[in-house]
Parts: C-alpha cells; structure tokens; sequence
C-alpha cells in the first residue's frame, strides 16, 4: 500500500486546489500564452499549498498523497494550462519517483525536502537526440574513475532543465552496446561544471513550459550520485518511474477533457444560430455526449489504474492502457470542442484553440500512443505465455 491523507483531510485540499485552479490560474492563461512564463506569484502561492510536494513521504516534508488522490488532484489541475502542472509535475513525477523509489537513505534526505518545499525543482533526462522511444540505446556514458563518475553526451527535449536544481539522469555505465543492463540513473546537480543547456525549445503548444537541451562534457561527480548506489538499475528505476507517470499524465487528460466539455458547452448555449441556441441541435448534443461519455471512461480508467497502483506498488498494464485511451480521447474531445466552437474555435481569443494544441503533447511525451500500445501487448502476450507454459 502506498502512502495516503485521511478523506477529510484530502477534501480540504481538493476544494483549495479547486478554487486555486478557478480563481487563480486560469485567469492567468493568456498572461502565460502572450509571456511564455508561468508568474512567480503563481509559482509562490504553488510552494505555499505545498503542490511541489504532493506525492513525496511526508517524512521528507511532502504531503504524502497515495497516486488516487494525486490523480484526483490532476484532474482539477488539468482543467487549467499545461504550463502550470509542469511548473510541478517533474517534482510530483518524473523528476523525483526515481530518487523516492530507488534512492539510498542519504539521496532521500539530501533531496527530497527541497523538492517537497518546491525550493529545488527536479527534472527527468532520459531522451537523447538518437534516443527517444528506443529509450534502451541512450549513449550519454557514465565512466568510474576512483570515487567519482566522468559523465559525457547530450539529453533532448527535457522539460523544466532550464529551472532544475537536480537531473535524475540515465547514463550508460556498461559498454556501448549494453543495452538496458549497461544503464544506471544518478541524482546530479544541474549546477556543476561542464553542464550546459540549449536554447529553450520553440513549440507547437504548452507556452509557459520549459524545455531544453542539456550537454554534459566530461561532468564529475561523485559516485555517491548513483541512485541507489547499484550500477545497471537506471532502466528499470525509468521504466518504474515513466509507468507511474503514465497514471498522472492521463489524470492531466482527463482534465483537460472537462475543461473542454465546459467550454463546449458554455459556448453552444449562448451562441445562436437559426434563431436558437446551437446547443438545441441534435448534432451538437452528439458531440457533447461523445465527448462527455470519453471523458467519463478515461477518468474511471485512471481512478481504477491508480487504485491498482496503490494497492500493488505498480499497474504497468493500466497505466499504459490508461496513458493510451485518456490521451488519445482527449485529442478527440479537443477536435470536437473546436468544432463546435465553429470559426470562433479556431481563434486565439477561445482557450479550445490553445487546448487543442497543447493536449497534442500528451500522446508523444512520456512513451507514445504507439509505445503504450507495445508496452500492453506485450503485456498479455507475456501473461498468456506464462499461463500456458509456452
Ligand atoms: N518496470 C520495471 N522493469 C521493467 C519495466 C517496467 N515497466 N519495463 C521493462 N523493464 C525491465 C525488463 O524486465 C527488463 O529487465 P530484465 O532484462 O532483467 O528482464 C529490462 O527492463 C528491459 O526490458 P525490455 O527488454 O522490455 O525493454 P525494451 O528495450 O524492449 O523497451 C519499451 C521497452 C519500448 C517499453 C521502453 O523502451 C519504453 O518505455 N520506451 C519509451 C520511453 C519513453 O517513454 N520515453 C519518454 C521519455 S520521458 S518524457
């Protein structure tokens, strides 16, 4: 069982993180579209309701949701921006899991306090430029010498490096060829001499969220920067890390989703066209009950993905079926909220147009559609095998 809050204790902070999501963050919106910036005040006011800290123990300071009641909490996130759960999720997610998961006692209490407080920001670098979906082939190598490693190569589209304090980084301890057995994850400060980061990357949605390029040229730190202190673990410690984000990722989804059903909604019952209110059309009700009957199978497929997650420590089977169907739905849900927007859903003034591009990510970033669809075959076909002793 992983670690929750009591109910009434979680109500309390789903109806602040609601109003916060309403009263704060999405009037913020267009500051972010037209500045490319989350507002420090924003970020503050995140620290203060302690949203960096959502899913870490609260022994290192952090709230210590269980993964439904983190997914709970997305959901309300999710109806705001992308930029502004980026602002946290590599704290939430990605960026610390490793660290919590698989980290020595010392890593533990070296980092995740900071990350908790939302002082120091995490960040995950896995992808390369030659590296993406074949995440097994990284080439960034990570050679012993003594006490320390001599870290050397290039990570791609890595989100929030250009604010991280720390990179959970997967590098190759083994020869080149050794494939997921040759690599092993380090906790490295974003600090130290040699690293240096790309130009912010220009993209097509999700302004105010940060990525870049990092490069390392002959980086040295110590060896107690190994996660976990155990060299060939950094293949699974991702793949552990990216099937619990897969769960987060589709609560995002999910959302988003609302979000665009309520502006769907909101825009077709004001909006008339032969003398009525475009909402009386039967074909418009058709896309709203599509689009709401999705959204409603994605969240429950979260909620149960979750519940599996808290209850058995991993859900690679639901996370992947989850990622795949709530991310894929809601390009759907975003097509259809364009849609019956009309000419007006096209335009930059209506939040469907940048919700359209910005949900386009969620089906790329953290394994593909296509990568899930792998991940759940190969899944079944493994169970099947085992059952029938083939
Ligand atoms: N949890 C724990 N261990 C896992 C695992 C998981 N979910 N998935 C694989 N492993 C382990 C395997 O058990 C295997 O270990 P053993 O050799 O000891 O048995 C090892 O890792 C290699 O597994 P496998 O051979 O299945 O790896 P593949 O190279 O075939 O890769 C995919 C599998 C394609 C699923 C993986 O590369 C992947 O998820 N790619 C997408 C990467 C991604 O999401 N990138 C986004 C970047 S972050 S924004």
């Amino acid at each position: 069982m992983t670690e929750s809050v009591d109910e009434e204790t979680f109500q309390s902070l789903l109806n602040v993180v609601e109003r916060f999501t309403q009263d704060e963050l999405i009037p913020a919106e267009r500051l972010v579209e037209d500045t490319d910036e989350v507002p420090d005040n924003i970020i503050h006011a995140m620290r203060d309701l302690g949203l960096f800290g959502l899913s870490i123990p609260r022994v290192y300071g952090g709230l210590g949701l269980s993964l439904s009641q983190e997914a709970r909490v997305m959901f309300e996130l999710g109806r705001a921006a992308s930029a502004f759960r980026s602002v946290i999720g590599t704290n939430v997610g990605i960026g610390s899991q490793g660290l919590i998961m698989d980290g020595t006692d010392a890593q533990k209490c070296e980092w995740l306090p900071r990350l908790a407080a939302g002082t120091a920001i995490a960040s995950f670098a896995l992808t390369e430029p030659d590296a993406g979906s074949d995440a097994a082939s990284i080439r960034t190598s990570a050679k012993r010498d003594g006490d320390i490693y001599i870290i050397s190569g290039s990570k791609r589209y890595i989100t929030n490096a250009p604010r991280a304090t720390v990179f959970t980084l997967m590098a190759r301890t083994g020869p080149p060829g050794s494939g997921a057995a040759g690599i092993s994850a380090f906790a490295v400060p974003a600090g130290t001499p040699g690293i240096t980061l790309g130009a912010p990357d220009r993209k097509m949605g999700q302004r105010g969220t940060k990525t870049c390029d990092i490069y390392f040229d002959n980086v040295r730190v110590p060896a107690n920067t190994l996660i976990g202190g155990v060299e060939g673990q950094g293949f699974k410690t991702a793949m552990k890390v990216l099937d619990r984000g897969r769960i987060n990722i589709a609560a995002s989804a999910i959302g988003a989703a609302r979000r665009l059903i309520d502006e769907s909604i909101a825009y077709a019952s004001q909006r008339r066209q032969f003398n009525k209110p475009i909402s009386e059309f039967q074909l418009v009700q058709a896309m709203i009950a599509d689009s709401y009957t999705e959204y409603y199978a994605g969240k429950s497929m979260v909620m149960d993905a979750a519940t599996v997650y808290d209850a058995q420590g991993a859900a690679p089977l639901q996370a992947a079926s989850a990622k795949y169907f709530c991310t894929e739905a809601v390009g759907r849900i975003a097509d259809r909220a364009v849609q019956i927007h009309g000419g007006a859903g096209y335009m930059a003034e209506y939040p469907v147009e940048r919700i359209y591009r910005d949900v386009r990510l969620l089906r790329i970033y953290e394994g593909t559609s296509q990568i899930q669809q792998l991940v759940i075959a190969k899944r079944l076909l493994r169970d099947a095998a085992e059952r029938t002793g083939q």
